[in-house]
């Protein structure tokens, strides 16, 4: 932060109050490795906690270049001119660390980016897992603080992003192209049991209507793959974020899924769940970043590594000792 650091509670009055340039300095704390921004984070979290939880978290995910970033921007301003807030988190994994495509991609959101009820926020790669920044949860916590009704997470699909990403979200979407039947095939099982929404996209030009067979093919197979979602046959659809095809039904079909979530204590649950996985992965990377940070345990690991080497001690005899001098 700039010059003086507020304090934690001056902090939470201002994203509460929706500032968001203190939003997005916090999400650079929450981002940071540094111990001191770890511990102001920490807190400063867990107080916000009772005032998140409500936004519709919506996960993209697909190959480069599938037209997420496009895809979102569409969407994104349909739901801001409803009066919507939304909030982007674009991570990309495919990127190095200052990140070429993530330059891409907020200036493919140019006109999202200066829409005055969004807020995008670009990720580096670094610091992910699986395509799923360590710190993405609480991201969508303290944009949720900040009042967005929305919060649109871009990630790229890597195999194991998607479920990543699905600890995370209400509703996932797959972007993926028009193909033939035989490349339908390489589309992993795994990864469609974890979404709510099929999209071919770029169903346009020369592409619609192999776009559209791929939808019905598609289609046929999502009919034998079981929904993450209660209560929620899974949605196929072709798009275009050129000529704008299919994308008011894709608006209506995500109110469609909100309103179910609604209806029952399914969302309820859902943020209890996914508190819960947090509430362990925080701990486990707390006790984690402690031990490693410890004085006995560097010196130990120095000490059982050049033992190790010379062949003077194996591993289960060198961990056993390392975990032992973190109590010396
Ligand atoms: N014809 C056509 N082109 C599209 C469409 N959507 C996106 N594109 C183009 O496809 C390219 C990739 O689009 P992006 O939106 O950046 O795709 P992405 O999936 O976000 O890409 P990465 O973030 O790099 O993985 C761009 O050149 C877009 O202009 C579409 O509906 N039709
Ligand atoms: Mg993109």
């Amino acid at each position: 932060m700039n010059g003086r650091r507020l304090s934690i509670q001056e902090t939470i009055n201002r994203i509460l109050s929706g500032d968001l340039s203190t939003l997005a300095r916090t999400i650079t704390l929450v981002e940071s490795q540094k111990s001191e921004d770890k511990m102001f984070v920490n807190e400063l979290i867990g107080k916000i906690l009772p005032y998140t939880g409500n936004s519709f978290r919506i996960g993209f995910t697909g190959i480069p270049g599938a037209g997420k970033s496009s895809f979102i921007e569409y969407f994104g301003k349909d739901l801001c001119e409803s009066g919507k807030k939304v909030a982007v988190l674009a991570i990309d994994p495919s990127s190095p660390v200052t990140g070429g495509s993530i330059l891409g991609d907020s200036t493919r959101m140019t006109e999202l980016l200066h829409h005055p009820l969004a807020f995008i926020r670009p990720s580096a790669s670094n610091g992910t897992i699986g395509g799923v920044h360590a710190n993405t949860y609480e991201t969508i916590l303290l944009c949720e603080a900040a009042g967005f009704d929305y919060t649109l997470i871009e990630t790229v699909g890597i195999g194991q992003s998607e479920g990543n990403i699905r600890e995370h979200v209400d509703c996932m979407v797959l972007l993926t192209l028009a193909r033939g039947g035989d490349d339908l095939q390489g589309i992993k099982r795994g990864i469609l049991e974890l979404v709510d929404f099929v999209i071919i996209n770029k169903c346009d030009g020369e592409l619609i209507e192999l776009s559209k067979y791929t939808a019905s093919l598609m289609k046929q197979t999502m009919k034998l793959v079981s929904s993450p979602t209660p209560n929620w046959k899974q949605v196929v659809m072709p798009t275009s974020t050129e000529s704008g095809l299919g994308m008011s039904e894709f608006l209506q079909k995500t109110n469609l899924f909100l309103e179910l979530m609604n209806i029952n204590s399914y969302h309820f649950d859902l943020r209890g769940q996914q508190n819960r996985k947090w509430f362990h992965r925080s701990v486990k990377d707390r006790v984690i970043r402690s031990f490693f940070n410890n004085e006995n345990v560097k010196t130990k690991l120095m000490e059982c590594e050049e033992e190790f080497m010379n062949k003077g001690i194996d591993m289960q005899d060198a961990v056993v000792k390392i975990i032992h001098s973190f109590n010396e």
